[in-house]
């Protein structure tokens, strides 16, 4: 049976393709969501995809992936510079492993983005590899979850 990795997204991501493609790029959200479906049939990974722009429903979803999931990759938007309870419902769901994801390189922007609240609490961490970064983290959760 495939197994399920959640891919979760966090505030103004759902703004991606419509607004600053010089830092993010030019695909949406959606675009992302596709590719990362397709990445994840030829892994055998099944991938179930969300955005919201509050905190409670990404801690929620992330309660959530513990029961149906095998793993997680996050974009938690400007909440990985803020978020303690993020970084808590990473460790309560412990040992799932959970990839910080980013499509910018934040160690490259503003002092603010250098420090993440959830890096510690997460498996690994990947950034600035543009749309591309979701599927190496795809990639990574494939080969620790074997
Ligand atoms: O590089 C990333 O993936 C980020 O997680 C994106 C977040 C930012 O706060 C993080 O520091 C790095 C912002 C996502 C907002 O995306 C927008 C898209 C279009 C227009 C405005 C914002």
């Amino acid at each position: 049976m495939s197994k399920t990795i959640f891919v979760l997204n966090g505030p103004n991501l759902n703004m991606l393709g419509k607004r600053e493609p010089g830092i993010y790029g030019g695909k949406t959200l959606a675009d992302i969501e596709a590719d990362c479906k397709v990445a994840g049939a030829e892994l055998g990974l099944t991938i179930d995809f969300r955005q919201s722009n509050h905190e409670g429903d990404l801690v929620s979803w992330l309660h959530e992936a513990a029961d149906k999931a095998v793993g997680v990759a996050i974009n938690a938007g400007a909440y990985t510079h803020t978020s303690v309870a993020l970084h808590d419902a990473i460790r309560a769901i412990s040992p799932i492993p959970v990839i910080e994801v980013h499509i910018s390189n934040v160690h490259a922007r503003e002092e603010f983005r250098h420090k993440s609240m959830i890096a510690p609490a997460c498996k690994g961490v990947i950034c600035g590899f543009g749309p591309q970064s979701y599927i190496l983290a795809l990639q990574a959760l494939k080969t620790i979850t074997q």
